[in-house]
């Protein structure tokens, strides 16, 4: 019996590699590192969901920047989103009295970087490695949280559906499927209009992950996913399946997506209502 579900994205593999040979790059000399280490240091002060970066603890980091001018400098030509604020904080700070409005600046020049910069899960894999609860911003519109699996066949997949313990019930109605439910540090599902902005910024592949009780672990890939707008009842457009899980998506190819409310499916009767919301030609099991 299948225990885990998860449904994965990631931008394509050659888009990926090319990130990571940048990276490689990047990380050439110690020095480089250093700065690079407090580059992702600010981008997760907005970015992670972890909430204990307070004020108090950033101007403890201020002032460890302070200290280190000679690496923040580096910081400056490394993103240029920092330069011009920086180079004020180098020419004009003046010991405590300027601390509170580096504080501030430092706090609206990375949360500027953040929002700009966490398209999905593969772009906050440059900040951050570690897997976890970010917030995205797909198609730079209205925030979500997602889990970020950073492990998973070299990292940076945002996670759309996960389903392993029965904690959330996911015989949800049109409106729940659209806009997501769950907890996104356990059981959840995205939201098909986020997935459809996803989808719809550039070229994803879906993944999906299947492990048993047992903890036999099976997976299937898709290079083409994607889902339409609202108009289209978030129509499924999938294809280019590899992996020893099994394609039971292909056969859904073309289908608007249905919920106990809104019938979509080609069957005489509604599949969402046995089987739960999803992109239905006939009632079959799905995954
Ligand atoms: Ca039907």
């Amino acid at each position: 019996m299948l225990i885990v579900l998860s449904l994965l994205f990631v931008v394509t593999f050659s888009l990926e590699s090319k990130d990571r040979e940048g990276l490689r790059t990047y990380r050439e000399s110690e020095e480089k590192t250093r700065v690079d280490d407090i580059l992702h240091e600010l981008q997760g002060i907005c970015l992670h969901e972890n909430e204990d970066r307070d004020v108090t603890q950033l101007k403890k980091d201020t002032q460890s920047f302070l200290k280190n001018m000679a690496v923040y400098k580096d910081v400056v030509k490394m993103n240029k989103q920092l330069k011009n604020d920086i180079k004020w904080i180098l020419e004009e700070s003046r010991g405590e009295k300027e601390i509170s409005r580096i504080v501030r600046l430092l706090k609206h020049e990375v949360k500027g970087i953040c929002g700009m910069s966490a398209k999905d899960c593969t772009e906050i894999k440059k900040y951050k490695a570690t897997s976890g609860v970010y917030q995205i911003f797909p198609k730079k519109t209205e925030g979500v949280k997602a889990y970020c699996d950073m492990d998973t066949d070299g990292g940076g997949w945002t996670i759309i559906q996960k389903r392993y313990d029965d904690s959330v019930n996911f015989q949800r109605n049109w409106t729940e499927c659209e806009n997501g439910f769950g907890n996104v540090n356990g059981e959840y599902w995205l939201g098909n209009k986020h997935v459809h902005r996803l989808t719809s910024s550039g070229t994803y592949e879906l993944r999906i992950n299947l492990t048993d009780k047992k903890n036999n672990k099976k997976y299937a890939t898709y290079t083409t996913f994607v889902v339409g707008d609202a108009a289209s009842q978030y129509k499924l457009t999938i294809g280019g399946y590899s992996g020893d899980a099994g394609d039971s998506l292909s056969y859904h190819n073309g289908m608007k997506f249905s919920t106990v409310d809104r019938d979509n499916d080609l069957h005489s009767l509604n599949c969402a209502k046995n089987e739960g919301p999803w992109w239905f030609k006939s009632c079959l099991i799905v995954l």
